[in-house]
């Protein structure tokens, strides 16, 4: 995940989807949509879309997650400001943490950065822990390295009884 200095993209992003809410499979093929033509970005890669039970608050319907790979000319916070923008114009209502939602979108890791603030740690903080976000990831970039922790393989099986399957290749 080395920034290529002559790239005219040069950060590496991933991002997750997640969606519970109003036909989750149209929301994340929607989302997905619009990371697509995100200012300032390209696509390079997206996983295949994933039914996987709800993990914290456990009083909610599945849900929908999938990861993909960008480049971006954006900064973090800049990302962030656009995949919060991308929420809200989807119909997101924010109520209590892990809640139920329209659209979900977190940045997993922005290069090799560690950073934290009162808006955005990276990478994510609680992203080793989630077979939602791991198996995608891995799906899409299996020697994936988070900045701190390690390679991404190795948390899987320490999540592995968190239920998912693979509905759709995108
Ligand atoms: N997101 C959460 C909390 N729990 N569980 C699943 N299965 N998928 C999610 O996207 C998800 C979750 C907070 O963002
Ligand atoms: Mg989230
Ligand atoms: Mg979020």
């Amino acid at each position: 995940m080395m920034p290529s200095s002559h790239s005219t993209f040069p950060n590496q992003v991933f991002v997750a989807l997640g969606s519970n809410l109003e036909n989750p499979l149209s929301q994340i093929r929607r989302g997905i949509m619009l990371l697509a033509g995100l200012e300032d970005s390209r696509l390079i890669k997206r996983s295949s879309l994933y039914r996987t039970a709800p993990v914290g608050y456990a009083n909610q319907p599945d849900f929908i997650n999938a990861v993909v790979q960008l480049e971006t000319r954006l900064t973090p916070h800049q990302l962030l400001d656009a995949l919060l923008e991308i929420e809200h114009s989807c119909g997101r209502v924010r109520t209590f943490p892990n809640a139920p939602r329209i659209l979900d979108l977190d940045i997993l890791l922005f290069n090799n950065v560690q950073h934290s603030d009162i808006r955005l740690v990276l990478p994510h903080p609680r992203m080793h822990e989630r077979s939602f976000v791991l198996q995608p990831l891995l799906e899409i970039a299996a020697d994936c390295v988070i900045p701190g922790q390690g390679p991404a393989a190795g948390f899987f099986a320490v999540c592995s009884e968190q239920s998912l399957e693979c509905i759709a290749s995108s």
